[in-house]
């Protein structure tokens, strides 16, 4: 267990403190510069595993403040901006991205400030990023830093940061103070959910993965699909839980394990559908809170009591140690994924 995947795992929610202690410290000037900013849009982007950031950090964001907010690959910002940014509001764009140096997300931040498109912030863990240069908006959290080529801890730090923002922003103190009751409770989720996560990595009956989540939570979904091609090479694909019924369905088999993303108001509709998919033949995990009324399928409870807002970052030490687990099953090495460097620079 002495890889560094599984330590960067399993120190999350010691580093949920540090990064609740260093947003909240700098509340004031957060809140003195989105206010000077004042955006009618906000624009989450990154790539990989800091776009599936975005795409959860976009919805809660919008959900706590009512400002207009959505997530965009970093890519399309300087490809495609005119489908992106529309130049007749006042827009911020916030790029997440563990190294700082990734490539898009450099140059989306360069794009917005040169052609004076969006106001630019970085979140990141490295101190010395090109993106903390580029932007006098940047918040850095260094005891993030990871030594995995997987990112497991920037994913639930990042998008805890930009919850916190959201906090801030929006002056919602029971947000935030539900947001600080996470390093406690990730602490027992996280004892929880290996052994659990081991069983269900460790049945060998299902090789294919299906990660289903709605809205906020399809950024949840997608960073456990990642996880697990990462590490294993195995086919995993993610979708909200409703579209996958649109025929994407027609794809499960006795092989299928299907990992489920419960939020509070949609139980009904997903206990139909772990209904449809047992008699497909899949596996199911549903991974939620209340989870008592699911039968005839695996539940992992995250017991947490809090909002479907709040308790977003809890959903991934199952399904990192889902990935991490099934890697070790195979005889691979979870630092190491095929074909892949801790960040991307692209040579033009
Ligand atoms: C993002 C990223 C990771 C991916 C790989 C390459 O990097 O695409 O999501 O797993 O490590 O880099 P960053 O911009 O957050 O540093």
């Amino acid at each position: 267990m002495q890889t560094n995947t599984y330590q960067e795992i399993k120190r999350q929610p010691v580093t949920w403190q540090k990064t609740i202690e260093t947003v909240l410290d700098k509340r004031a000037a957060i809140d003195q510069k989105f206010k000077g900013m004042c955006p009618e849009e906000v624009i989450f982007t990154g790539c990989g595993t800091s776009y599936y950031i975005s795409i959860t950090a976009a919805h809660h964001f919008q959900e706590m403040t009512g400002i207009t907010a959505k997530a965009v690959p970093a890519s399309e910002i300087f490809l495609t901006p005119d489908a992106v940014i529309n130049k007749n509001k006042k827009s911020v764009l916030i790029g997440s991205s563990r190294s700082g140096n990734t490539t898009e997300v450099v140059q989306a931040l360069e794009f917005v400030q040169k052609h004076q498109l969006a106001d630019g912030v970085a979140i990141t863990s490295n101190p010395k990023s090109k993106v903390a240069d580029i932007t006098a908006n940047t918040i850095v959290l260094p005891h993030v830093q990871e030594k995995s080529v997987v990112m497991t801890s920037t994913f639930t730090n990042l998008l805890l940061a930009s919850q916190l923002i959201a906090g801030i922003v929006s002056e919602n103190d029971p947000y935030i103070a539900e947001l600080k009751q996470l390093p406690a409770i990730g602490e027992q989720v996280m004892t929880r959910a290996a052994s659990s996560a081991k069983a269900t990595a460790e049945d060998t009956q299902y090789d294919q993965f299906i990660f289903l989540g709605l809205g906020a939570y399809l950024g949840l979904a997608s960073e456990g699909m990642l996880k697990m091609k990462e590490m294993t090479q195995l086919y995993a694909e993610v979708f909200n839980p409703l579209e996958f019924r649109h025929g994407p369905i027609s794809v499960v088999t006795e092989k299928t394990r299907v990992l489920l993303m419960s939020r509070s108001p949609m139980q009904g509709l997903e206990r139909d559908l772990v209904t449809d998919l047992r008699q497909y033949g899949a596996g199911v995990t549903v991974i939620g809170d209340q989870l008592e009324t699911f039968n005839d399928c695996e539940t992992f409870d995250l017991q947490s009591e809090l909002s479907d807002q709040s308790r977003a970052v809890l959903y991934l030490p199952f399904l990192q140690l889902l990935a991490y687990y099934r890697t070790i099953h195979m005889g691979l090495n979870p630092d190491k994924p095929r074909n892949l460097d801790q960040v991307v620079v692209l040579k033009n």
